[in-house]
């Protein structure tokens, strides 16, 4: 008997503007991902201003999935996939984010992919918004410091539950919307609300209002939904990543927790409806003067979503300096400290599996809601060997050793798990850095960073792994 429940979500996750491709193709507008050069362990990404001739843009073509994807469902399939989680690129619906009509071409691609997922019975899994507003919206709002964005938002869920209620009942409405909050640096504000930082601004205070804007958003796309299909299960998205005190100093531990509320309160808004206290509390003593009307805590509170999806990749150890500020504090604002008890991936993201046992618990303990692991991998170099085959045992650890822990959550902790989609299941472009050579998949895409290659997919010892797994129910993890 299998400790997890029959029906359980065994899936692979993805996001539009990292595998799509087709930047252009069929009357799609430009997208914030489209204006992201290509990095690498050493560079950033580069924020362009539009599209500009002679740069990098790894996004525009990507693995080329809007042209091939009838192959790629092929493979989904026969590795045993009953979910699959993808985006809606929002500027193949709405180019430009604030026309009247959607865009009818952008709505039969995801009819028609949605329709080959069902045939295969594949179940689709939808983010409505996953780093890819389109830039429009950037240029001539500023992003989510504009409340007007939650109009064009709604609109565009509405749009997209009407035309998909039937095919699918899995949603989610912002990716990782507290990584600004954690990382609180350029990337992130772009890629979570289209934010470009002016001089003098407090990046701080717009953070803030943007991501209120979005919590708004969310729970009143919550709101419609539900009226649309009530039979929807609509998710909000958060990166965990657990913050552990470098040592049992009182002060590390206070701080270590001050990390997590501060990291997860974007859950608690969409979860429990409400800010946390000594958010508002700080708000008031910064009097940041935000923006957060009593209507739109009516509508968090009637719009709270049925499902926690979070991702879950690493954790973090943190310690309190001496001269501790009081005051607000992000991951990104820290000096974090190496965990000498854990490994480190070749982009130096600490393997830590219990970790995932330890996040589960604690969303368990704090949401009363169901969850589900939305992403986890491991980001990797891969050697092809003469006869194309690739050996990615590392990779068939580290999924090995989170699914046993997963595992345990559910069957010792009583934990609440609807599935588990592992990131990037085919390889695709890298978030963070823009690379195809970080590589989580366990189908190999034939393409570098420099962008050349045939694109031809191929299987790597993980896909015959990850195949038993889904079929006994992840009893066989040997
Ligand atoms: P990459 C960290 C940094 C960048 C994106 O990341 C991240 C995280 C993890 O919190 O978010 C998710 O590609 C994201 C995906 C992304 C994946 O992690 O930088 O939802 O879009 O690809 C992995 O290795």
């Amino acid at each position: 008997m299998s400790a997890f429940p029959k029906g359980f979500l065994w899936g692979g996750a993805v996001a539009a503007h990292q595998f799509e491709g087709g930047w252009d193709s069929d009357g799609k507008g430009v997208s914030i991902a489209d204006v992201m050069t290509a990095g690498d362990h050493q560079t950033s990404r580069r924020i362009t201003d539009g599209v500009k001739p002679g740069e990098n843009y790894p996004n525009h073509e990507a693995i080329d999935f809007y042209h091939r994807y009838k192959g790629d469902v092929e493979l989904f399939s026969e590795l045993g996939l009953n979910c699959f989680r993808t985006s809606i690129a929002w500027s193949r619906i709405f180019p430009n984010g604030d026309e009247d009509q959607p865009n009818e071409k952008g709505l039969k691609f995801y009819d028609d992919l949605f329709d080959d997922l069902l045939a295969h019975h594949i179940e689709p899994v939808i983010t409505l918004s996953h780093f890819e507003m389109p830039y429009h919206l950037v240029q001539a709002y500023g992003g989510w410091r504009n409340r007007k964005l939650i109009d064009f938002f709604v609109r565009f869920a509405k749009v997209v539950f009407d035309r998909y209620k039937d095919k699918v009942k899995y949603w989610m409405t912002f990716n990782e919307i507290n990584n600004q909050v954690g990382m609180l640096n350029e990337w992130s504000l772009f890629t979570n609300s289209g934010l470009v930082i002016q001089p003098g601004e407090d990046k701080e205070k717009v953070m803030f209002q943007a991501a209120h804007y979005e919590a708004v958003a969310s729970a009143l796309a919550v709101q419609v939904g539900h009226k649309i299909n009530p039979d929807f299960q609509i998710g909000c998205m958060v990166a965990m990543g657990p913050v552990y005190p470098a040592t049992p100093n009182p002060n590390d531990v206070f701080k270590a927790e001050r990390l997590m509320q501060m990291n997860y309160y974007l859950a608690d808004v969409q979860v429990k409806g409400r800010y946390p206290r000594f958010l508002e509390n700080y708000f008031d003593r910064r009097k940041f003067d935000l923006d957060i009307t009593l209507e739109d805590r009516d509508v968090l509170l009637a719009g709270k979503v049925d499902y926690i999806g979070f991702s879950y990749y690493a954790s973090h150890v943190i310690k309190a300096q001496a001269d501790e500020p009081k005051d607000f504090i992000t991951l990104g604002n820290n000096q974090e400290v190496k965990n000498e008890t854990l490994q480190r991936s070749d982009w130096g993201w600490e393997i830590d599996p219990v970790g995932l046992r330890y996040a589960l618990n604690w969303f368990s303990d704090r949401y009363d809601v169901p969850l589900f692991i939305v992403e986890n991998g491991l980001g990797a170099f891969d050697k092809v060997e003469r006869d194309g085959s690739i050996h990615d045992n590392y990779r068939i650890d580290y999924l090995r050793q989170h699914i046993e822990q997963m595992r345990l959550a559910v069957e010792v902790d009583g934990v609440n798990l609807m599935g588990y989609t592992p990131w990037g299941i085919i390889d695709l472009v890298s978030a963070g850095t823009g690379q195809m050579d970080k590589r989580y998949g366990v189908i190999y895409v034939d393409k570098d960073d420099q962008g050349k290659g045939s694109l031809a997919r191929s299987k790597k010892d993980s896909f015959d792994w990850f195949r038993k797994v889904i079929q006994s129910n992840g009893e066989d993890l040997a």
